[in-house]
């Protein structure tokens, strides 16, 4: 890598949205002085009569939980789309453009269990929720044209409710960021008659230096026009369309990534690490997609303790997102990270 971009500030082009990101590396080439905060073992209960996750309770909405073993989905009872919307729009010459869109949203219970997260399941119960997710992707995908599959963690994230939970919501049209990146694939494919996502996976396992963790079927990497300062991107080594099109034993050995990812952030700062996740497979369109390849993105607010998050405002609001330490210097830090949680004795 040229040493100049270790050193100087410069714009980092993201491939996959189009976006640019400036990157500033001269305000953190002092060494790593971000003290450990003191880790408050949150202590929760298995069970919390008050949780409108946890089986057997009542829903805001009014209904009640069964009393789930494993995983659990169910309509989001304040659902902001709706499968029945009338079909409307604008009459496409005005100043004000708009279109009606249908859809549903669900939301996934990951465990029974009120005080696990991710990272504590065992990797046969996170292939349980990948099994699910598999699922509900496969079904919503036969109605919507875009299924996002989603986990916000954590209340400095604005999720409500700490029991272990993700969210789907499925649209007959493609939104903002998966537009974006349909368009970037599908010119990368069109010039280069290959992947932009394998074509690029390839590059960072030849170089190494953003690579955190991989195993024979999964990648997490830092992509080198990352944004967020510990944002990750977890990708398949052979090309994947969806991951409704995992094979038993790649979901296994993703259960087994995602759990080493999430025990390294959590590690970082002793905390229950929080993050946006979620997974871009190809659209369900009536093209075959050969320019896609399926991704999840995790973005986790943090900047330098459990308590600092990196605020994307001023600059990033009205020029574009900057960074400090580089892309490189965070994959360090999350690879050098042990993969057993902190709460089981992990030694950094
Ligand atoms: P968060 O993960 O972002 O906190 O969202 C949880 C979702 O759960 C939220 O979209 C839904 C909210 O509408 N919800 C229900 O569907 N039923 C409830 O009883 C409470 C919350
Ligand atoms: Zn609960």
């Amino acid at each position: 890598m040229n040493l100049k971009i270790n050193n100087h500030p410069h714009r980092r082009y993201n491939q996959l949205n189009g976006d640019w990101v400036l990157v500033s590396p001269h305000r953190t080439r002092r060494p790593w002085q971000g003290q450990q905060e003191v880790t408050l073992k949150e202590i929760r209960p298995q069970y919390d009569p008050e949780c409108y996750l946890c089986p057997g309770n009542q829903r805001a909405g009014g209904n009640i939980n069964p009393k789930y073993t494993n995983t659990f989905v169910f309509t989001n009872d304040f659902t902001a789309l709706l499968p029945d919307t009338p079909d409307f729009k604008d009459t496409g010459q005005d100043l004000f453009r708009y279109s009606s869109v249908t859809g549903t949203s669900r939301v996934i219970c990951f465990s029974p269990r009120h005080d696990l997260t991710l990272a504590e399941m065992t990797e046969s119960d996170i292939v349980k929720v990948i099994d699910l997710w598999s699922e509900q992707i496969r079904e919503l995908g036969q109605n919507y044209e875009w299924v996002q599959v989603f986990e916000n963690k954590g209340e400095i994230m604005g999720c409500s409710n700490p029991h272990p939970h993700g969210q789907i919501w499925a649209s007959n049209t493609l939104p903002v960021e998966p537009y974006k990146e349909n368009r970037n694939q599908v010119a990368y494919y069109k010039k280069n008659k290959s992947v932009l996502l394998l074509d690029y996976l390839y590059e960072e396992l030849k170089h190494q230096e953003r690579i955190i963790i991989e195993n024979q079927y999964w990648v997490v990497l830092t992509p080198f026009w990352a944004v967020w300062p510990f944002e990750t991107l977890l990708l398949p080594k052979r090309q994947l369309l969806r991951l409704s099109d995992t094979l038993k034993e790649e979901r296994e050995a993703l259960a087994q990534i995602m759990k080493g990812l999430l025990c390294k952030y959590d590690n970082l700062f002793n905390i229950s690490f929080p993050y946006t996740m979620g997974w871009h497979g190809a659209p369900f369109d009536k093209n075959r997609n050969e320019h896609w390849h399926l991704h999840a993105h995790f973005y986790p607010p943090l900047l330098r303790s459990a308590t600092i998050k990196k605020f994307m405002v001023g600059y990033e609001m009205l020029s574009e997102a900057q960074r400090d330490i580089t892309a490189e210097q965070a994959a360090e830090r999350l690879r050098n990270m042990s993969d057993i949680h902190f709460k089981l004795g992990a030694d950094k």
